[in-house]
């Protein structure tokens, strides 16, 4: 026991990068389960920032080990420059980083495939992916005629095969529905990503059996969810959601590990709501409010650039993803970002033509339909940046963090007033 899980309970970028850096002053191993390099988390360490994707957060944390999980996606090349790009940085990989023999391979066919999709005519509404290949790369894994894992790398002549035969049959699909397609060549794709398997060769392990024994050695891991939950593929906002399972969900099945030894569930949030990609969004402010927080909260997505749409805190939302990751206390970040608004909404339910909804909605019709009945709170006009105990936050702000861990039904036990680790309160 001993162990944490940390996920976002909204539409992802809650900052849990940063409840992650602070929490490996507790925890010996890092472990990213789910997505690829879709996520993106900006962290701020000792006054340098650092971008992360693929690599856990752990990474900047010298003495913590990092583990890229068997449920992740991983794109050589791309996970070769991040390493690349951190080491110039000056963090230093040595024996830290630990990569599952058993993640699926994104391959450049993925890629093309995700643009099919994503820029179809004949898709009326785009999902607004961050093009990295994700999707299809989990379709392959789910379908088995296609999917590789990083083990495959390490036997070359099947691999050579086996890629000839799968390039074959992507070349025919694209070519039949892209219009300038020019068709991949399996043999030098196939080199280059053995060339990549071998400089990638010293971190790649049975990472279950390295977890286990860790484990059995009385250290503490830390999982770390990519995205929100409510981008889940199963339990979030379908189909406008990710392709793995970016809940609590999807710690177990993504690195082997059983929950029975998490006993920490920290579920983060940020103060308001943003979502980047398409998809409902009951509680989205199109509006002077939205275009503030986007400003003040410099709500940009890390990977993309995208501007992220943004709104007010969604309880509503919130307890349903809450419930799903088993939250057992919540991470409330970004609260900074919020100051000087005169008056401050939260949705505390959802109706449909006037009638209370019990529960979020699965069905995408219903949940456009529904119409958030907000609670009006009063706002603060301070700067609380410097705010560092639980008593320096005007007393709005105090009664704003406790309405919204009320309304979720889970005890607030963290509030974020920046980016700096300092800017960090502990409520009591
Ligand atoms: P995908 O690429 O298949 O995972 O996209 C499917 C949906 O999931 C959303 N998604 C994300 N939402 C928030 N943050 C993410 N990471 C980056 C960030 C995103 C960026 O930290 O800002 O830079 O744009 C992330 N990754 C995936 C995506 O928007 C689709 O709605
Ligand atoms: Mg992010």
């Amino acid at each position: 026991m001993g162990s944490t899980c940390v996920v976002g309970l909204q539409w992802g970028d809650e900052a849990k990068g940063k409840i992650v850096d602070l929490l490996c002053d507790h925890h010996q191993v890092v472990v990213r389960y789910q997505g690829g390099a879709n996520a993106g988390h900006t962290v701020v360490h000792e006054g340098t920032t650092y971008k992360l994707s693929l690599i856990p957060t752990g990474i900047l944390r010298q003495g913590v080990e990092c583990v890229i999980g068997n449920g992740v996606v991983i794109h050589p090349a791309s996970l070769l420059s991040e390493i690349e790009r951190l080491s110039s940085q000056g963090v230093d990989f040595g024996g830290r980083l630990h990569i599952s023999e058993r993640a699926h391979v994104i391959f450049p066919y993925h890629m093309a495939e995700e643009r099919l999709s994503e820029e179809s005519a004949s898709v009326a509404d785009h999902i607004g992916t961050t093009r990295r290949g994700i999707g299809p790369c989990y379709r392959d894994k789910v379908g088995r005629m296609h999917g590789v894992r990083i083990a495959d790398l390490y036997h070359p002549a099947e691999f050579r095969e086996r890629l000839a035969r799968i390039v074959d049959f992507k070349n025919r699909l694209l070519r039949s529905m892209l219009a300038d397609f020019e068709p991949f060549d399996a043999a030098s794709m196939a080199e280059e990503y053995l060339a990549h398997a071998e400089t990638l060769r010293p971190f790649v392990r049975d990472t279950t059996a390295w977890l286990h024994a860790a484990i059995r050695g009385g250290r503490k891991l830390l999982f770390e969810g990519a995205q929100g939950s409510l981008l889940d593929i199963d339990h979030g906002s379908y189909p406008y959601v990710t392709s793995s399972n970016s809940s609590a969900a999807g710690a177990a099945a993504g690195s082997g590990v059983p929950t029975r030894h998490i006993d920490r569930w920290i579920g983060v949030v940020k103060a308001y709501t943003t979502r980047v990609g398409g998809g409902p969004f009951p509680t989205e402010q199109e509006n002077e409010t939205g275009e503030r927080i986007r400003r003040v909260g410099r709500e940009y997505g890390t990977v993309t650039g995208r501007p992220r749409r943004c709104g007010w805190f969604d309880a509503v939302a919130v307890r349903y993803s809450s419930a799903v990751s088993g939250s057992t206390e919540l991470a409330i970040m970004l609260l900074d970002v919020l100051s000087g608004i005169e008056e401050l909404r939260v949705a505390v339910a959802y109706e449909i033509d006037g009638v209370r909804v019990p529960s979020l909605p699965a069905s995408l019709t219903d949940l456009a339909r529904c119409v958030p009945v907000y609670e009006t709170l009063p706002g603060w006009s301070e700067d609380i940046t410097g705010a560092r105990e639980w008593a320096d936050l005007p007393r709005a702000a105090r009664d704003y963090v406790a309405f919204i861990a009320r309304q979720v039904g889970v005890p607030a036990s963290i509030v974020s007033v920046g980016p700096d680790r300092r800017q960090t309160i502990q409520i009591p």
